[in-house]
Parts: C-alpha cells; sequence; structure tokens
C-alpha cells in the first residue's frame, strides 16, 4: 500500500538541490555535535564510518513530489547503533541531519530513534551512487523523503527545534507520508518550532 497521493514511477528517480559533491576520503569526516551526552563532540573518519556494524533496512522510499519506489533495501549503519555508541543529552528532543553545501533537514529525536532509520552507505547490494548520495545518506523511510539527506557530514543533537532547508521554505516540519503532511500551512499546534 502506498501513501495517499502517490504513484510508482518506472526507475528511482535523482531529486535534489544544487550539485553532487566530490568524496575525497583523506579529508571527509563526519561530525556528531551540539548537545551530546559526554559534552564532546566526535569527528568520525571515513574508515570510522566504514567499519561501524553494517545492517539492512527494506522500505519503501516516499518523494512529496509523489513519486514512491517500493521495497529498496538499504545498508549501512543504524541509527539506533549511532545514538548508543554517541549518545545524545537527555534534553535533547530533535536532531539536524546536515550535508555539503549546507542543506539540512530536522527530524524529532524519536524519528531519528525509529529502527528502520539508518545512515546508508549501499542501495540494493551495491555502494550509493554519487546521485544517490555516496558516501553516505541518512534514511528515514516513513517520512517524506528530502528529510533522507543525501552526502551526509554531519548529526547535530538539538534541544529545541529548528526548521532544516525544505522545513524554512514552505514544507511540513513532520512530513510524514501517511498524514500527507506536504506543507507548513497543515502544521497543527506542536507540530513546528515556536514562532
Ligand atoms: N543533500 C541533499 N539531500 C537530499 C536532497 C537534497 O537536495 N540535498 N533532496 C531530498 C529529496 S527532496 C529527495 S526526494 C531525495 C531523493 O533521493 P534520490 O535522489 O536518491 O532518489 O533526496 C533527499 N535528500
Ligand atoms: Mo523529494
Amino acid at each position: 500500500m502506498l501513501p495517499p497521493g502517490q504513484y510508482i514511477p518506472r526507475t528511482l528517480p535523482v531529486l535534489h538541490y544544487g550539485p553532487i559533491p566530490a568524496f575525497a576520503p583523506e579529508t571527509w569526516h563526519l561530525r556528531i555535535f551540539g548537545a551530546v551526552e559526554s559534552g564532546t563532540e566526535t569527528r568520525l573518519r571515513w574508515d570510522d564510518v566504514a567499519a561501524l556494524p553494517a545492517s539492512e533496512v527494506t522500505a519503501d522510499f516516499h518523494c512529496v513530489t509523489k513519486f514512491s519506489v517500493p521495497g529498496i533495501c538499504w545498508a549501512g549503519v543504524l541509527a539506533t547503533e549511532l545514538l548508543r555508541r554517541f549518545p545524545p543529552a537527555a534534553s535533547v528532543t530533535h536532531v539536524m541531519i546536515w550535508a555539503d553545501f549546507g542543506y539540512s533537514a530536522n527530524v524529532r529525536i524519536g524519528d531519528f530513534a525509529a529502527e528502520s532509520t539508518l545512515l546508508a552507505t549501499h542501495r540494493d547490494h551495491v555502494p550509493l551512487t554519487p546521485e544517490h548520495g555516496y558516501p553516505l545518506r541518512l534514511v528515514v523511510p516513513h517520512l517524506y523523503a528530502w528529510k533522507s539527506v543525501k552526502w551526509v557530514r554531519a548529526i547535530e543533537y538539538m534541544t529545541a527545534d529548528r526548521r532544516g532547508f525544505w522545513e524554512e521554505r514552505g514544507y511540513h516540519n513532520v512530513a510524514d507520508p501517511w498524514a500527507e503532511q506536504r506543507y507548513s500551512y497543515q502544521e497543527q499546534e506542536g507540530e513546528g518550532p515556536p514562532q
């Protein structure tokens, strides 16, 4: 079953704003910062990320422009694994995921901590291609795909909500496709940051 208003295209579209970043393994790092429990931010090199335990998640992928791609098999590091190794402070309510060139998306800590949320390195058993987020992308299958940030470079633990790139430009702060939470004007009390 698909969320309301969605259709299945023939192939996985490529959709993003701005250029595709080049990957330089020597200088690349993933930063985990903000309200970390230990008080010290973490910088993981590519080798560190590649050494983390890998898991698979198979899920449908729903873009707000109405295409849905059924049954993608993603592999990578579960967000629950990352949270376990690099715990946020108890006061953390939201996470901002940052990509190269300033793209970002905010998710509630509960959505980030969902068992099917992962930082993917592979799609359908092969490494991500550059246009689909190589080397590392977030996948939050139960939210509209603009939350599934490609080319992830940082994870910011936040103690208050803040809008990301599309959330600031009229898209829904929560983005549940089953509730068709497409646009910010649909937001109910408590679904967005205080004005
Ligand atoms: N860094 C970055 N990630 C991004 C985007 C983007 O513009 N920049 N677009 C999002 C949107 S709107 C969608 S639908 C999906 C598309 O993923 P795909 O290109 O792998 O199909 O990536 C998401 N992740
Ligand atoms: Mo999208």
